[in-house]
């Protein structure tokens, strides 16, 4: 049972609603799992850092942005129980704003990435990532009260 092969386990990932007026940063996937898809940046926590520290972490590796103002927003608990690759990801997702407005982002993992771009939430690019389009349809929003035009 099981030999020379560890039963699959939970991961964690930190994922990032990164504001800039009434929009957020997307780049659509060139990852296996939802390839094709818009989302947000992020990506699994290492161990021992802070749900902040992996934020930043991943957002400058993915896009080369600085963020600050990291703030809780709520946690998804993601399984996709597929015979070939079963997944299991819980999903924590925070929201942020650019250190430096003047900032643009880049593409360093063009292996992962299309590319990011700003868009707006409410009408945002299709197909979005699994995750994603469930809380773009529950009507989840990211923006905090006061810049919600
Ligand atoms: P790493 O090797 O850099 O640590 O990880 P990654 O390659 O950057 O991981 P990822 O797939 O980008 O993100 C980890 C998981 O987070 C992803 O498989 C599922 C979950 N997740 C969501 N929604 C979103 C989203 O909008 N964007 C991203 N990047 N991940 C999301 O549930
Ligand atoms: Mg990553
Ligand atoms: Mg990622």
């Amino acid at each position: 049972e099981n030999v020379g092969e560890e039963a699959p386990r939970p991961k964690v990932a930190v994922v990032v609603f990164l504001l800039k007026g009434n929009k957020l940063l997307l780049g659509r996937r060139r990852s296996s799992v939802g390839r094709d898809t818009f989302a947000l940046p992020g990506g699994h926590l290492e161990f021992g850092e802070s749900f902040e520290e992996c934020a930043a972490r991943e957002v400058k590796e993915e896009t080369g942005l600085d963020i600050h103002k990291i703030e809780y927003l709520t946690v998804i608990n993601n399984v996709v129980l597929r015979v070939d690759k079963p997944l299991h990801i819980v999903a924590i997702f925070v929201r942020a704003f650019l250190s430096d407005p003047n900032q643009t982002p880049q593409n360093p993992e063009p292996e992962k990435c299309e590319g990011w771009d700003w868009y707006d939430w409410k009408n945002p690019p299709r197909p979005l990532f699994g995750p994603l389009e469930n809380m773009s349809a529950s009507g989840f929003n990211p923006f905090p009260v006061d810049c919600n035009d």
